[in-house]
């Protein structure tokens, strides 16, 4: 299949570049040039100094603040035993793969924040987030501390985010390679988020595969998880990619998805406390976190709608396309050729 080869070449040549850095702009950009240089194109970029004069930056870093503001507030926790829920683990017990989703609590923000500051040692990591326009309902009471929308992102895309979501998490927690049907404004506030990026042309890299939905539940009196898996069984298609494989199945991993590792380089970029990453719609996206000295790292994310348009039709056309490369795991059902939000 060397024409899919070959288009992965071309869009970085073309438009991305080659040297898998996302570009970084010294100051916002113009609704016009946003538009023109990155949205239409499909393109990421960070903008260093976002000039974000929020009140967030100074109060969120004390905890003192956040447990006051937020103290009759009940937020949502997704609890997993390695941090890494919403991705695909195998189950010891089977041998089998899954998709696992957190187990998720909603408990006084206090309790919270200490089990994320806290939960380092690895027995259970949790990570306050939920992606349903959070920042608006579970946190809205920190609402003045920041601005409501990006407003040369909001008058480039003509529409208000459609959800805007808080994300305070450790470094443990970790959100694995996946694609929204969003124009994203991801924001950093306190520590560092770090992201893998693969534009939407690279499909076939992922691996896209169908996996068993289960779901973990956490046992807080004798501090263990168990992982069940739905029944009746319903398949969740997710990329099966671990870009970080630890050093003893790094060999494994690299032999199944050849693919992505010996492929270009993903882009691979830090997002930095007062910094704006533009992630366009369909690009996968892998990322981690470095906490700040209160031991947790804080993000908001505006998402917008994206325009379902030619390059999205693209997209699907490109996706069902069958690239014939060695499975994961061929009792997987390959992907249904239809695009989902995953
Ligand atoms: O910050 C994260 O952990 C994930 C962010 C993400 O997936 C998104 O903004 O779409």
């Amino acid at each position: 299949m060397k024409e899919v080869k070959k288009l992965w070449e071309e869009v970085r040549e073309l438009s991305l570049g080659n040297n898998s850095r996302v570009e970084r702009l010294d100051s916002p950009p113009t609704p016009l040039q946003f538009l023109r240089d990155y949205v239409s194109q499909n393109k990421p970029c960070i903008i260093n100094n976002a000039n974000l004069d929020w009140p967030a930056f100074s109060l969120w870093t004390q905890h003192s603040y956040l447990s006051k503001t937020l103290s009759s507030s009940a937020v949502s926790v997704h609890l997993s035993p390695n941090g890494r829920a919403d991705s695909v683990v195998g189950n010891p017990s089977s041998d089998s793969l899954f998709f696992a989703s957190a187990h998720v609590e909603r408990m006084p923000f206090d309790e919270a924040l200490r089990l994320v500051s806290s939960s380092v040692d690895g027995k259970v990591v949790a990570y306050l987030q939920q992606q349903n326009d959070c920042f608006r309902s579970e946190y809205s009471v920190l609402s003045s501390d920041c601005d409501q929308h990006i407003p040369w992102a909001t008058e480039a895309l003509g529409c208000y985010p459609e959800a805007v979501n808080l994300w305070i998490g450790n470094q443990l927690s970790e959100t694995s390679f996946h694609k929204d049907h969003y124009e994203n404004l991801y924001a950093v506030v306190s520590g560092q988020k770090h992201f893998l990026l693969l534009p939407p042309t690279d499909v076939h890299r992922m691996y896209i595969r169908q996996y068993p939905a289960a779901h973990y539940s956490y046992f807080r009196d004798v501090g263990n998880f168990t992982l069940e898996v739905e029944k009746p069984v319903r398949y969740v298609p997710w990329c099966s990619v671990n870009p970080y494989p630890s050093l003893e199945n790094r060999e494994a991993e690299m032999a199944k998805f050849p693919l992505y590792f010996n492929g270009p380089k993903p882009f691979e970029c830090t997002v930095n406390a007062g910094e704006i990453l533009y992630l366009p719609s369909m690009w996968f996206h892998h990322v981690r976190q470095s906490p700040d000295d209160n031991g947790y790292t804080i993000a908001i994310n505006y998402w917008y709608d994206m325009q379902f348009d030619i390059k999205y039709a693209y997209f699907n056309f490109l996706q069902s396309i069958y690239y014939k490369s060695p499975s994961p795991d061929q009792t997987l059902p390959e992907v249904e050729y239809e695009d989902s939000d995953e």
